[in-house]
């Protein structure tokens, strides 16, 4: 691996790396089409729109975009100028975009049409001091503070890029913890080139000749490095699909885009398997697939694998991380683990006093590598506790065999990962026991018939009131109303009282051994 530049701009990295082939597609969107130099000239001419609106170098901006063409310029344009994007989830709710609006200072915001309703919803829950509102694919008349992405990129001066330093601020996402409001887990330039060097091009091993499809969206880490960081750093060609992955809409691109390199997570490989309209192995054109979020069940990789005739490589990555450092390789391949530290990166597991653990005992996982963020933003305390100098504590439970395999063994805290996204049970606790039939409530993950995790709740009614079919349905409408509907508990169990400590904690580990007997 060569290192790391220091001066180094990653818009404009990506620009001089792909000069030589302007003329191929970098992204296929379903409805438009992006080549290389067309891609190059947006970016810089969204960054030139960028400097025209008064955006300054280290100011913020929200990212609330669909997977369009328009996305990677966004986000492309804004590093091209040094601003930095805050890339966001499509599927929360407007609290938390008034959060992410206040924490992160934005300046402004590139939203996509439909969703600036509840864009607009958040920008009145609270304070911000966004000025410019960005927006591709309007659904209706524009007026200030909004302007059409469209025209005015077209408009807009090409500028030079910003000299940013491979250490400096590039971007930001946000990380859900078990309590509190989400964190902004902070990135540089440089990390995006070493989960490139490190992971992309040498274990996924995209190569020019790849059309990649990543079924994750852009606003994950994990979509970020598949579809955008890895191919574009080898000039390969992008399909995205603007709408939800389900297996219909999944199996239309892999038919029609012949897509080579597919990442998915393993509850969309157990919805694509389980399709009635599965294409043939002869329809598709995969040759490698990637999968993280969670951990990927043995006999859901090998029956993939009988179906397509490629392997599916399962890893674990983090959004502090950036991308996986832990990962199956396509010529070292272990179904039902995780497989071996991507090389570049450092795994140890440890114990509650931070001593190495035996082979084959519990651990919890810590990694050392240079994608690591640079801290969370605003929040010491949390930054104090994950990064450890070199190390990075990850919230994982790990075993590690003889041959240097590793497999999953759930997380540190209570954190439940439901399709790849973490959901907090004390938030959709805390959600449920405000509805009035409920007196208190504890939410677990429970693994379905596959290995697969879903959330569940124990629920404990109020005097008088019926624990029916009725009540479960209105308590699942009122956690999607309240919060981002992938949260709502797909199982609701009424019950009489629940396990608590001498202190009246919950103790949530006495449900899921309730589950498992
Ligand atoms: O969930 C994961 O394993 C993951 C992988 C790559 C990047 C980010 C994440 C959270």
């Amino acid at each position: 691996m060569n290192s790391c530049p220091r001066l180094l701009n990653f818009a404009q990295y990506l620009s001089e790396v792909n000069a030589v082939r302007a003329a191929k597609p970098a992204y296929i969107d379903g409805q438009r089409t992006l080549s290389y130099g067309e891609l190059a000239e947006r970016s810089a001419r969204f960054a030139g729109l960028l400097q025209e609106l008064g955006l300054r170098r280290e100011e913020r901006a929200l990212l609330l975009m669909h997977d369009t063409v328009d996305w990677p310029v966004a986000f492309l344009g804004a590093l091209h100028a040094g601003v930095v994007p805050v890339a966001v989830n499509t599927l929360l709710t407007a609290d938390d975009y008034a959060y992410m609006l206040a924490h992160s200072r934005s300046q402004a915001v590139f939203v996509s049409g439909s969703l600036l309703p509840i864009l607009r919803e958040a920008l009145q829950r609270g304070p911000h001091e966004v000025k410019h509102i960005v927006v591709s694919e309007p659904t209706e008349a524009l007026q200030a503070p909004c302007i059409d992405f469209e025209s005015r990129v077209q408009a807009a001066q090409p500028v030079r890029a910003a000299d940013t330093h491979a250490d400096e601020i590039a971007f930001w996402l946000y990380s859900s913890g078990s309590t509190g409001q989400p964190k902004g887990v902070v990135h540089s330039h440089g990390n995006l080139w070493y989960t490139v060097e490190l992971y992309g091009k040498p274990v996924l091993g995209v190569r020019e000749s790849d059309v990649v499809f990543s079924a994750a969206k852009l606003f994950f880490a994990y979509g970020l490095g598949n579809a955008l960081s890895f191919p574009l750093a080898v000039g390969a060609t992008v399909v995205l699909l603007r709408g939800r992955p389900t297996p219909q809409a999944v199996f239309e691109k892999l038919v029609e885009f012949q897509p080579t390199v597919f990442c998915g997570v393993p509850t969309l490989y157990a919805s694509m398997l389980a399709a009635p309209d599965l294409p043939t192995r002869e329809q598709v054109a995969m040759r490698v697939c990637a999968s993280a979020g969670e951990a990927l069940p043995k006999e859901l990789g090998e029956r993939y694998t009988a179906q397509f005739g490629c392997y599916i490589l399962d890893g674990i990555g983090s959004t502090e991380m950036l991308h996986i450092f832990l990962s199956n390789r396509s010529d070292d391949l272990h179904y039902g683990t995780t497989g071996k530290p991507v090389p570049g990166y450092e795994v140890q597991l440890r114990d509650e006093l931070g001593a190495p653990v035996a082979t084959g005992s519990i651990g919890d996982l810590y990694i050392k590598g240079p994608s690591a963020a640079l801290m969370y933003w605003n929040n010491r305390d949390k930054t104090r506790a994950t990064f450890l100098g070199e190390w990075l504590k990850s919230g994982d439970k790990y075993i590690c065999d003889e041959q240097g395999y590793y497999t999953y063994a759930g997380r540190s805290d209570d954190m439940i990962k439901v399709s790849g996204q973490y959901v907090s049970p004390i938030e959709v606790e805390n959600v449920l026991v405000q509805h009035e039939a409920v007196l208190e409530a504890a939410v677990i993950g429970v693994a379905d018939a596959q290995g697969l995790v879903k959330t569940v709740a124990y629920v404990v009614l109020r005097p008088g009131q019926d624990g029916g079919d009725a009540v479960k349905a209105a308590l699942q409408a009122h956690v999607k109303h309240s919060l981002a509907p992938f949260k709502y508990p797909r199982q609701i169990h009424f019950t009489e009282e629940l396990p608590k400590t001498a202190t009246g904690k919950i103790q949530r580990f006495r449900l899921r051994q309730m589950e498992t007997q």
